[in-house]
């Protein structure tokens, strides 16, 4: 799926701004037909945002289910004989949209983008303004990824319709239009989609010979004259009901440097598919912190497309991970989009100051955790030179109570279908960013049933039949010895909080019970090992000698105990502390106003712990 950009054939409307919305607190509003008419009683909403800090009134915060969004728009007519198309970035989680009153789109899924083609309905329309209105349900169950349940109790002690929404997932179920809501046009006849995937020739990784064991080995290889190759053949597929004219790379100056007009097209349901290769001599690789970024544009007889890409070559072995044949170790966090007031929101702003304070830190890489995050966020990893772990929203398929997941009433084929095209939507929104090294199929599964294994077979089967360019991994919080599923895996991510959630406050524990463990992984299945997930719930300013549980000495005391152990793990890739920010969750006694193992508070401001990181991996 292509980003909606401008150029001299495509024109952008952004419908952020304020919108109008209604809380549908009886759930009758589909029933009612609210669609049919402008909302009445509504009150003033942001997009993008999540509603539930907006308002004051805890009903409106927790209420499960259905919200009503309304908006305006005028289609100029100078927009006349375009296709136009109606766009969200993202919204949570079922989305209902009608123009006018007429349905036209239903998307389930709260992370991904969707789109629909509302030409022919403008065209027939006389009206001058047309109302947008979303019916937006944010109930999740065990057809959805991430899961949940809604629990309802009758009864003593009980008022009537007691109900509330369950997850199994530790982040609060924020709920709304997230992501920029777009109307955008193309000419008639357009770029449907484009895939770059590039190969290097004559790569030379430039790394120094030695052991790579600790992180000082590892800065040696990152303060290595950075990798170059002879050439790349950039392999582009575009599918287009327009005729291709011309493929051409620019490179950051925006030169020309390599063009084709002579492609190879063949025809399925009136969608013309163009192949076509280009070569670059001496190219410029996209490498962590140093990003490059080429771009390749597609001009048509009516439409023309740009979209940047990078060059660079990703492998796995035993005991590396190797990008552009440089072993590359994974500094950086689990991170979660989330700050307060925004919420879930796209916010521009926070965006920048996390992508300063990761490159200040010394991090140069995250993991999506647990979900995708937004396209302009994915835009400024490949800029800047980040690499992520993409992770889709399967998060929530694991019971601390030892209740069965997989194969029972839970997790079911439906989920398995939702999932699947899950893995298909992030692909295509994700495919061409050159910062996207690796896919996360799950977070946190209970991979230790015997259900799990023909699931994750087909999960994890799709993702490779979707892309044969990238490793795949999942996150485990099973154990090596009970994990069923890691041998379709790449990379062995595994999260774990010794001395905190077992052990608590045992930070001697650590590096036994880590290196037992780590060992166990690789001598399973003979593949390298990220620990994904490790940390301390910290509160800012709190300060005990000696460091107790939740003061800021405990936590670097705490990250400590595990990096002295890294640094004597060989097949060890890659430490993402949890979690870069404090963040919020629903509420429980472990979790004082959100889940506090930030390395930076919510408000982006450092703990003691940052500076300790930064020491570590600057
Ligand atoms: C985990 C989860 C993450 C939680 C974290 C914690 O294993 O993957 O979502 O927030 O533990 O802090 O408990």
């Amino acid at each position: 799926m292509l980003y909606p950009i401008e150029n001299k054939v495509r024109e952008v409307k952004n419908l952020s701004g304020i919108w109008k919305f209604k809380l549908d607190e009886k759930n009758v509003g589909m029933e009612e037909k609210w669609f049919e008419a402008p909302l009445e009683d509504w009150i003033p909403m942001a997009v993008p945002a999540s509603y539930n800090d907006l308002l004051t009134d805890s009903n409106c915060k927790e209420h499960v289910g259905y919200v009503w969004y309304e908006k305006e728009f005028i289609i100029p007519n100078s927009w006349d004989g375009k296709r136009i198309v109606l766009r969200f970035g993202s919204a949570t989680h079922h989305a209902y949209v009608y123009v006018d009153g007429k349905q036209v789109a239903y998307h389930k899924g709260g992370f991904l983008p969707f789109e629909v083609d509302i030409t022919e309905m403008m065209e027939k329309s006389t009206l001058e303004n047309h109302r947008l209105t979303v019916a937006l349900s944010n109930v999740l169950d065990w057809t959805c990824i991430p899961c949940g349940e809604v629990i309802s109790k009758e009864g003593d002690g009980y008022p009537d319709g007691f109900h509330f929404q369950e997850t199994y997932f530790d982040f609060y179920n924020y709920s709304g239009i997230h992501r920029p809501v777009k109307i955008y046009t193309t000419p008639k006849t357009y770029m449907e989609d484009i895939v770059i995937q590039t190969k290097v020739e004559g790569l030379n990784s430039n790394c120094p010979e030695g052991r790579l064991l600790t992180m000082e080995d590892y800065k040696k290889v990152e303060r290595a004259t950075l990798p170059t190759a002879d050439s790349a053949v950039v392999k582009v597929k575009i599918q287009s009901t327009d005729s291709v004219k011309a493929v051409m790379v620019l490179d950051e100056t925006e030169a020309v440097i390599a063009m084709e007009t002579c492609f190879r097209c063949t025809e399925t349901d009136g969608k013309r598919n163009y192949e076509a290769e280009l070569k670059l001599e001496n190219p410029t690789l996209w490498n962590p912190g140093a990003a490059y970024l080429y771009t390749l544009r597609v001009e048509g007889e009516s439409d023309v497309y740009s979209e940047t890409f990078g060059i660079r070559e990703i492998e796995t072995t035993e005991n590396r991970f190797l990008i552009n044949g440089r072993p590359f170790y994974f500094k950086g966090f689990g991170r979660h989009e989330d700050s307060e007031i925004h919420g879930k929101g796209l916010d521009d702003a926070l965006n920048i100051r996390d992508f300063n304070l990761l490159k200040w830190i010394g991090a140069n890489s995250f993991r999506t955790s647990h979900y995708p995050y937004s396209e302009e966020h994915m835009m400024l990893a490949d800029r800047e030179g980040l690499v992520v772990i993409d992770e889709v929203p399967a998060v929530g398929m694991c019971f601390w109570d030892g209740q069965q997941v997989f194969g029972g009433n839970r997790v079911n084929e439906e989920t398995l279908k939702h999932h699947l095209d899950t893995l298909q939507e992030v692909y295509e929104r994700d495919k061409n960013h050159p910062s996207v090294v690796m896919w996360s199929v799950a977070n946190e599964a209970a991979t230790h049933e015997e259900g799990a294994v023909p699931y994750f077979e087909k999960v994890i089967q799709r993702m490779k039949e979707l892309d044969d360019t990238r490793p795949v991994t999942m996150v485990h919080t099973t154990g090596a010895d009970g994990d069923k599923v890691s041998q379709w895996l790449d990379v062995i991510c595994v999260n774990r909080y010794y001395a905190w959630y077992t052990d608590h406050s045992h930070l001697e524990v650590i590096g036994l019970q880590l290196e037992k463990e780590m060992r166990r992984w690789h001598e399973k299945y003979h593949k390298p090992v990220i620990l994904s997930e490790y940390g301390a719930d910290t509160i800012a300013g709190y300060h005990k000698l000696p460091a107790v549980a939740f003061t800021e000495e405990f936590q670097c005391e705490y990250l400590n105990e595990f990096h002295k152990k890294f640094d004597q793990l060989d097949f060890m890739i890659g430490e993402h502390v949890w979690a870069y920010c404090d963040f919020q969750t629903k509420q429980g006694l472990n979790r004082v106003d959100g889940n506090k193992k930030g390395v930076f508070t919510r408000n982006r401001q450092p703990k003691m712990a940052a500076y300790e990181l930064r020491k570590r991996w600057k």
